[in-house]
């Protein structure tokens, strides 16, 4: 629960929503570790026991394909039993009650769990691709793959050439126009809000700088203090899935 310390910051971030017709979010992997997901950096994160280099790197798959598809295979296999919480859901609320008042809500996620979706949210942006999907190294070919587990290393059905997740990994560019939908949403909302994320990977952390520069109104919900609990105007300390419902709940 939010501190009765956050009910004043609670209830600002309440107004900003309530008077905002643009609305454009960034989540990261803390809105769906309620649901079980592990997030990347901290104590118990992806990173303490996996190397980003060999796992999440170009480089990474290079040296060694089957290693990087074994363990997206596990983690695609994990997520089959994974639900959506009540922070994705109050998201896709939030969207649906703005759209039915004519404003809009664009949903940018760094996340690759599909969580966002199978709560209901529409038109997400996926920053960093898709566990659900792998592509082609060599060609454009690229296919939705789900839980099923991939063969040890799938090749191309057009080309031959070995098949990828469709994951954004380090030192690869964003894919472009879902980057310019998330950018021009930042610069053109009423309110920005970020959620669940460390803000250290760019270019997404860079949205929450593009929005309040341009004058958004702008809140964070996380469990704990990140590079951009300065920038925002209203930071909440909590989880996701219980302080974003009580956000969005309608007056
Ligand atoms: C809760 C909660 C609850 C918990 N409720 N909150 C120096 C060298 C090389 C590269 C760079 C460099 N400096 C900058 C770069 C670029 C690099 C980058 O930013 N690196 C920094 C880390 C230093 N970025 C890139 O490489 C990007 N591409 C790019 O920039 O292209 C241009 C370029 C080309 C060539 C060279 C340089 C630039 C691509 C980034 C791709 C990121 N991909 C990953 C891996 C996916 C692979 C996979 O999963 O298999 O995406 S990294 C990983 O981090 C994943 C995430 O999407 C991303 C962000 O993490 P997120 O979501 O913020 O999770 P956490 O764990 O960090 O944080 C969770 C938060 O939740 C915490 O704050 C908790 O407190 C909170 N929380 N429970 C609310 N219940
Ligand atoms: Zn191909």
């Amino acid at each position: 629960m939010a501190t009765p310390t956050q009910d004043a910051p609670l209830a600002r971030a309440r107004d900003m929503l309530a008077g905002a017709s643009r609305v454009a979010i960034l989540t990261g992997a803390g809105i769906s570790a309620e649901s079980g997901v592990p997030t990347y950096r901290g104590a118990s994160g992806v990173w303490k026991a996996f190397s980003a280099e060999d796992l999440a790197s170009p480089e990474g798959f290079a040296r060694d394909p089957e290693r990087v598809w074994q363990w997206h295979n596990e983690r695609r296999l994990a997520l089959a039993d994974i639900e959506p919480n009540a922070g994705h859901r109050a998201l896709a609320d939030l969207q649906r009650r703005l759209e039915a008042q004519g404003g809009r809500l664009d949903l940018a996620t760094q996340n690759i769990d599909g969580l966002h979706q199978a709560a209901g949210s529409r038109n997400v942006l996926e920053l960093h691709g898709s566990l659900l999907a792998i592509r082609c190294t060599a060609c454009p070919e690229r296919r939705y793959i789900g839980f099923e587990p991939a063969d040890a290393i799938p090749r191309c059905a057009s080309c031959g050439a070995l098949m990828r997740p469709a994951i954004v990994w380090f030192g690869e560019t964003l894919p472009q126009n879902v980057w310019l939908t998330a950018a021009e949403a930042a610069v053109t909302c009423d309110v920005f809000m970020t959620v669940g994320t460390s803000a250290v990977v760019y270019p997404a952390a860079g949205l929450v700088e593009m929005a309040v520069a341009s004058g958004a109104d702008s809140i964070e919900v996380n469990l704990e203090p990140t590079p951009a609990s300065d920038l925002v105007d209203v930071a909440l300390a909590g989880h996701a899935g219980e302080i974003l419902p009580r956000l969005v709940a309608p007056a």
